[in-house]
């Protein structure tokens, strides 16, 4: 089942290839049900159906975001790479086998751009890449309770001339953007599941790259197990699960660029980029 939020008629459900409206009175804290996916079965079974949804929303209520880095092999390279002269390549391979994940608090909803709408990069850099990332929607308690997809927008100059310039490289208005739904499942996707990216410039594709979850080198629980330790999350938490795709290092972002992450099952998060 997908769970989309919209702008006009709130949470919409995709079941079985029906679109079905959500109660208005069963809206609020929806994203924070322990139960979610018995509720959505409940809600689909009653059916009133409704219009394919519109005027997206990032699929959220107030959960924090979080991301986890280094998950993937390429990222740990790429990180190595931009952290060379920085003296902080050492790190990222250190993390990447490390027991205990990288974790980083990414924003707020007010941080997060919806589906359709302009993801930024900052006007002080001038190395910017989206990082296409498998999203969990964890409950309260810490449960796993949806997947979407997420984009971790990331300045890789100003991250790579210092590790700790991490968070101003990863976290400024509009630097993560999420949709265009949410999975509720009982089980997670598949290793198998694509995950991927496509960048198009004037009307040209200038990236096209896929991976897939079997690249991921920790499993979702474990990271969720990492973050939820000594810190409660009564909103529940929106957590990234790191990239498996960078591209190559001649290759920014540019204002008017169209970013289009797809992950297998969920669908595709479409935002175009600014720079004001
Ligand atoms: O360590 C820096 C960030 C890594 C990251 O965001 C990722 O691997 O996806
Ligand atoms: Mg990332």
């Amino acid at each position: 089942m997908l769970l989309y939020r919209t702008a006009k008629t709130g949470w919409v459900l995709k079941s079985k290839n029906n679109y079905v409206q959500v109660p208005e009175a069963d809206w609020r804290g929806i994203t924070t049900r322990e139960d979610l996916h018995d509720f959505l079965e409940g809600i689909a079974k009653i059916g009133v159906y409704a219009p394919e949804p519109t005027e997206l929303l990032a699929p959220m209520e107030s959960q924090e975001v979080w991301a986890a880095g280094v998950t993937y092999f390429r990222s740990r390279a790429a990180r190595m790479e931009e952290s060379q002269a920085a003296g902080g390549g050492d790190f990222y391979d250190r993390v990447y086998s490390a027991v205990r994940p990288e974790l980083f608090m990414k924003g707020t909803a007010h941080r997060v751009a919806a589906p359709g709408t302009p993801v930024r990069i900052r006007r002080d850099s001038n190395w910017n890449v989206p990082e296409p990332e498998l999203t969990l929607l964890i409950s309260p308690q810490g449960n796993i309770i949806g997947y979407t997809v997420g984009n971790d927008m990331s300045s890789r100059d100003i991250e790579g001339e210092n590790p700790l310039y991490l968070p101003q490289a990863k976290v400024y208005d509009r630097s993560a953007a999420i949709g265009p739904a949410i999975l509720v499942a009982r089980r997670t996707p598949p290793p198998t599941t694509a995950i991927k990216l496509k960048i198009t410039r004037d009307g040209k594709v200038v990236f096209n790259d896929a991976t897939s979850l079997k690249e991921l080198k920790r499993k979702p629980q474990e990271l969720v197990s990492y973050l939820y330790r000594e810190t409660s999350f009564p909103h529940g938490a929106l957590l990234m699960t790191g990239t498996g795709l960078v591209p190559g290092d001649g290759f920014t972002l540019l204002p008017g660029d169209q970013v289009d992450i797809t992950i297998d099952g969920i669908g595709t998060l479409s935002n175009t980029v600014e720079q004001l």
